[in-house]
């Protein structure tokens, strides 16, 4: 269309070619016959990227001159994964690459391969912030990414006789070629210190927050590439650092740790992410992460918007920020902070500019994961912020108070104060409150959100709730991680889809054409013996490509229940054995995810599967029809790899507690069929694609919650159902485990006792879906007819919707490419 920005000029073999070999001499230093895979790897980024800065000026100029509303995305958690493969896709350059890689004898998928993965995340929430950054890139909307450059990401995942072991992560250990240090982008963020008051000349009272830590951030931009390279956006990641580099008197004296202990204690704070998901969280350091990037990027903001203009009045006019999660949510009061004690901006006008800028979105309703901070600590660490916080909620309750349509004095429920058991601030509720929009992340959720945990501030609030379903970057996620099925469906389809993934319908009708499902059929053979032969490298388990491969990738959860998939096959192991399970096609049962380190009932239930599996793979009566597996230290690039291959996605959680998913797109759009139940996103995928062509299963959120309500019993599930108590009895006899019969009692005396997750009450509902399956895929062509209907209704469910919806309902901002331009 007339508004797409030009993509960058064409860059031919010969001329990468010559790039990456000046990279190589002059930037990492090395000849070529001496390179290692390590060197080309750097060599070809580096050519790469200056295709990218050729982009980024361009775009960075256009945004200033422009003058538009930006949009900054504040997220502790930025899942990247590699970037070299998509930033080659997004610039049309891979076949490029291959051609002049060979040239200089080197094979680039072997260099692809040495990339680390950039996990600066624990799952869903961190996938989501990089699938939204390609998104707007892609779109051509002005924004930026804001995080933490942690030293170590995610941890790496092995297993020590099932058990799972944490190693660390050292994604920057041979450098990083993507981002640029900028030494002139540094920050001060303090922490802890006095509170003190002053009078201006006016009489105006002032507060003067002093003393304490004083730590520094500093900033790396890394280049966020949109689709053909036509726009480039930053993502902008803050290391933290200390202002006193050395305390040379204590040096002198030979106290060589007291000497660097300031830098030390400072660059903790950037050191490590924490391993936690939804249910953990550290204290103290935590609370500093999320400050200190959250202080940092608010006054990079506030220098930028007034480098353009006079005052910060019209920031709600030119600046939409998102609050991923309530990881930055002390963004409310420090907001505050900076427009009133360093901007001088009185109470009212400032919570006007805070209300007007901000949107939070919320990524899980299980309470235990809504953030809460002690009252005492907020007071040490940020003493001023605890202050703000009071008089936020005392405004908030007044006015409430006020309303003719309250006629609860207490308001106990609305209260940014928890003061049930002890005193805590509640994060949700301070972000809710300081933010134009609360988003949910799929139908469901965002309904939930309104029955739930925001039921009261809904009610007084009624216009706030929005739900914009997540989406996942088709790009990275079909284009990339399967190049069999995205050619098929580009010579069938043309290539729109890659902008426009609506266009997938047309694959439709082609579900009917046996010579399509002869070609889909074929890319997914390719994908499964790619698979195979990944797995056969690293562990000593041969997958048979015939077979069904049921996967199920994620974290691991009590609510994602893994524990209803291994203990389902374990129903369907003793009954092959016994010589039953007659329709049972071959399977392969593959998981892989990591658990929070702490979270001692995941490890359980990692080290369950492994036991299982040792011994089913081991019974010659089953081997050819069942194989279990659970794939060591999953990630971005294992899941690129496991995702094209699958046959069918378990999404199987609790009903109403998953709050999207997006692994569940990300399958179906490679063409698996889903199995799971009716919550998250599933919901809409079931709509999308029919539900005749994908088996659902299981209570519904609203019978989840009655069932909790009126007391579920398990023994009367177990009771009713013969296969589920032998599996349970199977487990308990020791078998999995016989060097510690009771190992694994505490899950199932849970699920004998309380069963909070309700495994037992969806157990039979499983396995008649799962018998389904096997049903299904017994007949290949009907099989195939759902996975390409499964494909074509993919269309809604790319995160270019989701944004393209952000940017309308809740950013405001205009959208300048036209949503089907190629
Ligand atoms: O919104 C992204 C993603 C959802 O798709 C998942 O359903 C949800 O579990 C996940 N949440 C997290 C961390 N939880 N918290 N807070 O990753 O967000």
């Amino acid at each position: 269309t007339a508004h797409l920005s030009p993509a960058p000029r064409p860059l031919d073999r010969d001329g990468l070619r010559d790039s990456v070999r000046d990279k190589l001499v002059y930037q990492v230093g090395k000849d070529l016959r001496h390179a290692t895979r390590h060197d080309w790897f750097l060599a070809l980024a580096l050519a790469v990227r200056e295709r990218l800065v050729d982009g980024w000026m361009p775009s960075t100029r256009r945004v200033y001159e422009e003058d538009g509303k930006r949009v900054y995305y504040l997220s502790l958690e930025f899942l990247i994964g590699r970037l070299l493969g998509d930033a080659l896709t997004n610039l049309g350059l891979h076949e490029t690459a291959r051609e002049a890689l060979a040239e200089l004898g080197v094979d680039l998928d072997r260099v692809l391969k040495v990339e680390p993965d950039a996990a600066l995340g624990n799952g869903g929430l961190g996938r989501l912030a990089a699938c939204f950054m390609d998104s707007m890139a892609t779109l051509e909307i002005a924004g930026m990414g804001y995080g933490i450059r942690y030293q170590h990401g995610l941890f790496k995942q092995g297993f020590d006789e099932g058990w799972q072991v944490e190693r660390p992560e050292d994604w920057l250990a041979f450098g990083n070629p993507w981002e640029f240090e900028r030494p002139d982008a540094v920050y001060p963020v303090r922490f802890f210190g006095r509170l003190r008051e002053e009078r201006d000349p006016s009489g105006r009272r002032i507060h003067i927050w002093e003393g304490g830590q004083r730590v520094l951030a500093v900033a790396y931009d890394t280049p966020v590439v949109g689709w053909q390279g036509r726009h480039v956006n930053t993502l902008r990641l803050w290391a933290a650092q200390s202002g006193n580099l050395v305390n040379l008197e204590a040096f002198n004296r030979g106290e060589y740790m007291h000497a660097v202990e300031d830098q030390v204690l400072a660059e903790s704070i950037s050191r490590v992410l924490y391993p936690a998901d939804a249910t953990e969280a550290g204290q103290m350091l935590r609370l500093k992460q999320e400050y200190f990037f959250t202080s940092a990027s608010l006054q990079d903001i506030i220098r930028r918007h007034l480098g353009y203009h006079a005052s910060l009045d019209n920031l709600p006019e030119k600046v939409a920020i998102q609050l991923n999660d309530t990881h930055p949510a002390i963004a409310v009061p420090e907001l505050m902070r900076l427009l009133i004690d360093e901007h001088g901006h009185d109470w009212q006008r400032a919570w006007t500019i805070v209300r007007g800028v901000f949107n939070y979105t919320n990524h899980t309703l299980m309470p235990e994961a809504l953030e809460r901070w002690p009252v005492g600590l907020i007071e040490q660490l940020l003493p001023r912020h605890m202050q703000l916080i009071y008089e936020i909620n005392a405004h908030h309750l007044a006015e409430l108070r006020s309303r003719p349509d309250n006629h609860d004095p207490f308001l106990t429920e609305v209260s940014l104060i928890d003061e049930a058991y002890g005193r805590w601030v509640r994060m949700g509720h301070l972000a809710f409150l300081g933010s134009r929009r609360v988003n949910g992340v799929s139908a469901l959720h965002g309904e939930l959100m309104k029955h739930t945990v925001f039921a009261r501030l809904h009610h007084y609030f009624p216009e706030k709730i929005t739900a914009i379903t997540n989406g996942v970057t088709p790009r990275r996620w079909l284009m990339t991680a399967n190049p069999a099925l995205s050619s098929l469906i580009g010579r069938t389809i043309g290539d729109g889809w890659t902008r426009d993934l609506g266009q997938l319908e047309a694959l439709a009708p082609h579900a009917g054409d046996a010579a399509f499902r002869a070609a889909f059929a074929a890319a997914k053979r390719h994908n499964k013996e790619v698979l195979a032969a990944l797995v056969g490298k690293h562990v000593d388990v041969r997958l048979d490509p015939d077979a069904l491969f049921d996967v199920q990738i994620k974290r691991i959860h009590e609510y994602k229940r893994q524990l209803l998939n291994i203990l389902e096959a374990v129903a369907l192991w003793d009954e092959m054995r016994q010589g039953g399970a007659a329709g049972a096609v071959p399977r392969v049962r593959l998981f892989a995810g990591k658990a929070a380190s702490s979270y001692w009932r995941a490890k359980l239930i990692i080290k369950l599967i492994n036991d299982v599996a040792r011994v089913v793979n081991a019974d010659p009566a089953t081997r050819d029809r069942l194989t279990i597996l659970f794939m060591p230290n999953y990630n971005v690039s294992l899941a690129e790899k496991i995702i094209p291959a699958a046959d069918l996605s378990e999404q199987i959680s609790t009903a109403g507690m998953e709050a999207s998913g997006t692994g569940n797109m990300k399958f179906a759009m490679n063409g698996a069929l889903t199995i799971g139940t009716l919550d998250g996103a599933n919901v809409e995928m079931r709509d999308a694609v029919g539900p005749e062509n994908i088996f659902i299963f299981g209570l519904s959120a609203e019978e989840v919650l009655r069932c909790r309500r009126i007391g579920f019993a398990p023994e009367e599930a177990i009771a009713r159902s013969p296969r589920l108590a032998r599996a349970l009895e199977l487990v308990e006899s020791g078998l999995f485990s016989p060097d510690d019969p009771g190992r694994f009692r505490p899950i199932t005396d849970d699920l004998r006792g309380l069963d909070h997750f309700l495994v037992t009450a969806d157990f039979d509902a499983y396995w008649n879906a799962q018998r389904r399956a096997d049903a299904l895929f017994a007949d290949p062509e009907a099989w195939r007819r759902q996975a390409i209907l499964n494909v074509a209704g993919m269309g809604p469910f790319s995160s270019d919707r989701a944004i393209r919806t952000y940017a309308q309902e809740i950013w405001q901002v205009p959208l300048e490419a036209a949503p089907a331009a190629s």
